[in-house]
């Protein structure tokens, strides 16, 4: 069976010199917070300092580009820049095409991005046709699926020191 997931690094990474923000939307706040608790937790495990993270949060998924590209420019302003961020969002489909229209431009704007602002934006997303779906995604069934976050906290540090 196929392993999904980051599963092991490539290599050892150290975050202790990293500074990463994590912007979350506070739609299905339930999953979110677990997601957010998985990426902290990785990103804690390859050394990056607790002070050095730094949460803030966006209404609804659609927030997370512009509030990405805001909630880095205020940090850097306040001399403290991030080295990466971490939008993260839950989106799960109704009976509309909202679903639809707002996974496809979220995902552009964010993968967009990484080329405008010129540090590792991490695809923190979960677009989910039940709730079912993104809870496993999130860790919360026993045994069924492991916590995303995880992989995006390791991402993040992997994008932000590989290249250096
Ligand atoms: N935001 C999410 O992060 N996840 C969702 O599943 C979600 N579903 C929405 C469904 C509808 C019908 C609407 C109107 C908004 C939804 N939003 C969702 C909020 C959206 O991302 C945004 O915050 C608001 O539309 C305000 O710009």
């Amino acid at each position: 069976m196929a392993v999904k997931g980051l599963g092991q690094l490539d290599q050892e990474y150290d975050g202790s010199n990293l500074r990463i923000g994590i912007l979350h939307a506070r739609w299905n706040k339930k999953i979110i917070e677990a997601l957010v608790e998985g990426a902290k937790a990785r990103l804690l495990e390859l050394n990056v300092k607790p002070e050095n993270i730094v949460i803030e949060t966006v209404p609804g998924s659609f927030e997370l580009p512009y509030g990405t590209k805001r909630f880095l420019e205020r940090e850097a302003k306040k001399g403290k820049p991030l080295d990466a961020v971490i939008p993260i969002g839950v989106l799960i489909k109704g009976s509309t095409m909202h679903f639809e229209y707002i996974c496809d431009s979220v995902t552009q704007q964010l993968m967009k991005l990484n080329f405008q602002l010129n540090i590792p934006v991490i695809f923190g997303v979960l677009t989910c046709l039940t709730d079912e779906q993104a809870e496993a995604r999130a860790g919360l069934i026993e045994g069924k699926m492991h916590n995303h976050g995880e992989d995006w906290g390791a991402a993040a540090v992997e994008m932000a020191t590989k290249f250096e």
